[in-house]
């Protein structure tokens, strides 16, 4: 990955942990002048990060400010696509309109848009997304699979499963469970919310973009009183700072590994793994959909990715989209 060479020097102390580094090393492995490496670490610290001299040996980093920087993400990153580009921004509108520009543009698989807060985060059907400043996961994954967009629902319980595992290896205190098909509960309250839109032509799907919102480090007075009550944060459930950097990481690790194992495999095995945490399934449930009210039991979801839900006689009603209420 061609990380701009600040960034690559910032990786080199992330990686390096409390083993200093001489600038005479950094200038040597990355072909620049020793002026060139104290101007880049001059740089970090006016943006937050400390270092400490250590007489004859070099710099120990001891302290980063908390931000979502591709260079930390890249320091807990296993992928060969996913995240290999990161574009990092304090304030964006919605990293979902960033990434349909690039997208246009042509930019590589497994593209990432993140941001430390949104002015005008969505939800589906343009509702409003809450994107509280550095306390959270707002970003937009930029993918290229070779498929129709028929398939392109599917992608969002592909992501569903992804963010899922994600939580689970950095939080130990809770289940994490999916709400069909857009949502990540925990104990009932809202973390997550993925919207997918697409880029595509009549028959193949030019880029998928697979937006991702996680309430990491709020803490409750940090929502707005209307979410109070229905929203939650991982560090709220887990009780511990999240460390939100290697929260991206994983969910990009995971998010190429499923991807992939989906257009190798197809949904089968995703549609096993979705089950395993799902919240929604054998539930009796009230979804909304554009144009009717479907009350019945969630016994399902299909090769499709479509909920199945059964009526009280008997009928089985196939359900794309919806707002889901579990009663
Ligand atoms: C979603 O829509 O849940 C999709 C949210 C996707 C957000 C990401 S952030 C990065 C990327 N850039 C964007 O601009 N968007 C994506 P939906 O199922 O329609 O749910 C929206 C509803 O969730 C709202 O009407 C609120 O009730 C609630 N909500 C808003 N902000 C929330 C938050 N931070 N936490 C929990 N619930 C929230």
């Amino acid at each position: 990955m061609n990380l701009p060479m600040k960034d690559e020097i910032l990786k080199r102390f992330l990686l390096a942990k409390d083993t200093p580094i001489s600038g005479q090393s950094l200038a040597d492995e990355l072909g620049i002048s020793r002026t060139a490496v104290w101007k880049h670490l001059q740089t970090l610290q006016e943006e937050g990060y400390v270092f400490e001299s250590i007489k004859k040996k070099g710099y120990v980093l001891k302290g980063k400010p908390d931000k979502v920087d591709p260079a930390r993400i890249t320091s807990f990153l296993t992928t060969q696509r996913f995240g290999r580009n990161i574009q990092y921004l304090d304030e964006v509108t919605s990293t979902q309109s960033v990434a349909h520009e690039l997208a246009r543009e042509g930019v590589q698989d497994g593209t990432v848009v993140i941001a430390e807060t949104q002015t005008m985060g969505k939800g589906r059907m343009a509702r409003p997304w809450e994107s509280t400043k550095g306390k959270g996961v707002w970003m937009t994954v930029v993918i290229r699979p070779d498929v129709p967009p028929s398939q392109a629902p599917q992608f969002t319980l592909v992501a569903a499963v992804a963010i899922v595992n994600a939580i689970k290896s950095v939080c130990k205190n809770f289940t994490p469970m999916i709400k069909w098909p857009n949502d990540i509960l925990i104990n009932g309250r809202k973390c997550t919310g993925i919207l997918t839109e697409m880029l595509a032509e009549m028959d193949r799907v030019e880029a998928l973009l697979i937006g991702i919102g996680i309430n990491a480090n709020q803490q409750m007075e940090d929502f707005p009183p209307e979410l109070q009550t229905i929203a939650t944060s991982l560090s709220i459930e887990e009780q511990a700072e999240i460390n939100r950097p290697q929260l991206v990481a994983e969910i990009l690790n995971y998010l190429e590994l499923y991807s992939d194992l989906y257009i190798k495999e197809g949904f089968k095995p995703i549609k096993a793994l979705w089950e395993e945490s799902s919240g929604t399934i054998g539930k009796q449930i009230k979804a909304t959909t554009l144009r009717e009210v479907i009350e019945g039991k969630a016994i399902g979801i299909t090769e499709e990715g479509v909920l199945e839900i059964q009526l009280d006689n008997g009928e089985i009603k196939g359900v794309y989209s919806a707002d889901i209420e579990i009663m």
